[in-house]
């Protein structure tokens, strides 16, 4: 059918959107498409606080790129054939935008979303509105929607809500409101006592809308297609008696359903300010009660309550078919609009498996939970990180003596360690000028079975030989013979004679606050054996980490066997050490970064003083990496 070219909107109808609306203008295109549009109405958006750029939208199944501009000029020289703005400026940018949008000519719709732009401002609006013949919808409204045509940003809601009021094609009944929120509501009283919307304008609740019931009434009654006419006024203001002059002058001759809600404000003592700025009524005139009697006596058909607006409305569209003047068109399905994923799951219709599942943390409620515990409790308990780990990666609440375990092993090994593959890693990455990461990357790569890696091995080796009931003889015995080095045990350093202070520290903790340490025993067992061959071969840091980590697993009555075994298995122990040497890695890189602890010497060497012993430093002298002693 041909369209009416003074309607504001049809199905030809190009918009610009201000903002970055994303969901508002997917719901436009999935609105354009249940209506059989041929091309998506948005054909731009304006967003001045990034460059020119596209954004991704559906239009059914394909995806299209809808451009941005930064700049309105830009936006309207490439658009010119737009001539509706749907603005969703904020309420500071709103006066603004609008009054620039006013200097473009082919725009000749302006919505205006905003709620609580100051008073002043919008009367300025529509009166250069006026002067300039644009028209305004809003502020403070959702906007309208002419089914099967257009409907500004949100209106009517989502897909299920435009599908189930039917706004996919063209009623005969259109209203007109303040409230956008009810409007919702009227689109779907209209879809179940009549044959549906032909159009719907909020003008929104301030007490200065741009454009007045007024307004649109009579274009309604200009416009053929709409059969009658529905208005919901509110408490405040006096702009329903235009309309009633308007009956009375037969300027409205289309039959008018008519209600001003409200009418409850004679339930209070005092005058009630209702939700919009416009909403309280300031004279015995401008209550609900009083406009709809006076609407009633002009001749609207107005109902004994908002309960029955929707039994008033279908007696009149009744009417009008019965008299010929509807003819309800046969309904045909509007084309399907494949659904979103994220609201399709939303709604419980699809499910797909997720890439991952973990029980370690949950970030989705309001609070962060580790392992199911809140972590405004994990402060309140005080758990400390020993804590902390204790439930992320062991995903228990370990007792007090074993977190505090944890925190020396953090603690004795958050050095950047001594002249070893790490640290060296680590300076000549901060060296070369790259970042922290990678820097603390480069260190950690070389923790392994040499260095700081020796853990789990150590573990699993001295687990086995004291399960399989090997004394400690036969154990290193079979070791040699198999010519295999016992992990966790030896050190280039430390000896019998020189001992490592970390592991007398830890010895002594352990076993004075374990329950039992069989294989801390059996280990140190192990090491009277070894260290009688060398004096070097000590049950070194890694070992002992190793060992009184399986004895904490196997007896603190958290785990049982199996799983503890299993820790050992995934070679998780060694994390403590990762843990704790990326405390030192990242120390040495700040501090060769900064320069107060390392320099060039003449031949280009890094000079590092490490803390270490003196004896040390004669065989760790590294590649370009020349190791001193700690300055006192
Ligand atoms: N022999 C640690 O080697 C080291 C033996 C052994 C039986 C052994 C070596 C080793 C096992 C892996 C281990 C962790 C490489 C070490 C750590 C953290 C650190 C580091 C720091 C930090 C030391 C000399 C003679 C040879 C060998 C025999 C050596 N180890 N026999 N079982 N485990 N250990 N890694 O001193 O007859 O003379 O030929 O691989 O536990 O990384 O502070 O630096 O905080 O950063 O260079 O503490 O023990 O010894 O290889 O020259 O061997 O001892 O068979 O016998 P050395 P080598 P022979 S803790």
């Amino acid at each position: 059918a041909e369209e009416n070219p003074r309607s504001l909107f049809t199905s030809k109808t190009k918009a610009i959107i201000w903002g970055m609306q994303q969901r508002a203008v997917q719901g436009m295109l999935d609105f354009d498409y249940s209506c059989s549009r041929k091309a998506p109405s948005v054909v731009a958006m304006i967003y001045p606080f990034t460059g020119d750029h596209k954004q991704k939208f559906y239009w059914g199944h394909k995806e299209i790129l809808v451009p941005v501009y930064k700049s309105m000029s830009d936006c309207m020289k490439k658009h010119r054939d737009a001539d509706v703005l749907v603005s969703f400026a904020s309420l500071r940018s709103a006066y603004e935008s609008t009054l620039e949008t006013m200097n473009y000519p082919q725009i000749r719709t302006i919505a205006i979303i905003a709620e609580g732009i100051p008073e002043n401002l919008t009367r300025h609006l529509i009166k250069v509105a006026n002067e300039k013949n644009v028209n305004i919808i809003g502020p403070a409204t959702v906007g309208g929607v002419k089914p099967g045509c257009f409907k500004i940003g949100n209106t009517g809601g989502m897909l299920d809500n435009i599908l189930a009021s039917k706004l996919y094609r063209a009623g005969s009944v259109a209203y007109v409101s303040r409230s956008g929120g009810m409007s919702n509501e009227l689109n779907n009283i209209m879809a179940l006592n009549t044959n549906g919307v032909y159009e719907g304008v909020a003008i929104g609740g301030d007490r200065y809308p741009a454009s007045t019931f007024m307004d649109h009434i009579l274009r309604y009654q200009d416009e053929p297609d709409i059969k009658m006419i529905v208005l919901l006024g509110e408490v405040g203001g006096t702009e329903e008696y235009d309309i009633v002059t308007a009956i009375k002058e037969k300027r409205i001759t289309k039959p008018l359903v008519a209600w001003c809600i409200g009418t409850c404000a004679k339930m209070f003592t005092s005058e009630v300010q209702f939700g919009h700025a416009g909403a309280c009524a300031n004279a015995e005139t401008e209550t609900a009660i009083a406009k709809n009697t006076a609407l009633r006596a002009a001749g609207a058909h107005v109902p004994r309550s908002f309960d029955e607006l929707g039994s008033v409305i279908k007696q009149v569209y009744n009417n009008l078919v019965a008299d010929g003047s509807i003819v309800p068109a046969p309904e045909q399905a509007p084309p399907t609009v494949p659904m979103d994923f994220s609201w399709a799951r939303e709604l419980g219709i699809i499910r797909k498996p997720a890439s991952f599942l973990t029980s370690i943390c949950d970030e989705r409620g309001h609070e962060l939970l580790y392992a199911g515990i809140p972590i405004t409790d994990i402060f309140k308990e005080d758990m400390g990180i020993g804590g902390v780990l204790s439930l992320l990666w062991f995903q228990r609440r370990l007792p007090k003596y074993a977190t505090k375990f944890i925190e020396m092993c953090l603690m004795v090994t958050a050095d950047h360690g001594p002249a070893v593959s790490g640290a060296h890693n680590t300076i000549v990455c901060a060296r070369a000028g790259k970042d922290l990461v990678s820097c603390l990357a480069s260190g950690l790569l070389t923790i392994g079975d040499r260095f700081g890696g020796a853990l789990d091995a150590a573990a699993k080796q001295f687990g086995e030989a004291y399960d399989c009931g090997l004394i400690p003889m036969e154990f290193v015995n079979t070791m040699r013979k198999e010519g295999k080095l016992i992990m966790g045990i030896g050190h280039r350093v430390k000896s019998i004679n020189n001992p490592d202070m970390r592991v007398v520290i830890l010895k002594d903790y352990v076993k004075k606050n374990f329950p039992s340490t069989p294989l801390l025993d059996y280990a140190i067992q192990v090491e009277k054996i070894t260290t009688s061959k060398k004096p070097n071969l000590i049950l070194n840091v890694d070992g002992f980490i190793g060992v009184a980590t399986v004895d904490m697993l196997n007896n603190c009555g958290c785990f049982t066997p199996e799983e503890a075994r299993e820790f050992v298995e995934i070679g998780a122990l060694n994390g403590l050490f990762v843990l704790g040497r990326s405390m030192g890695f990242i120390d040495l890189f700040s501090q060769t970064n900064v320069d107060t602890c390392s320099k060039s010497d003449e031949s280009g060497h890094i000079i590092v003083n490490v803390t270490t012993d003196s004896d040390r430093s004669s065989d760790t002298t590294l590649t370009g990496i020349t190791l001193q002693p700690a300055i006192s």
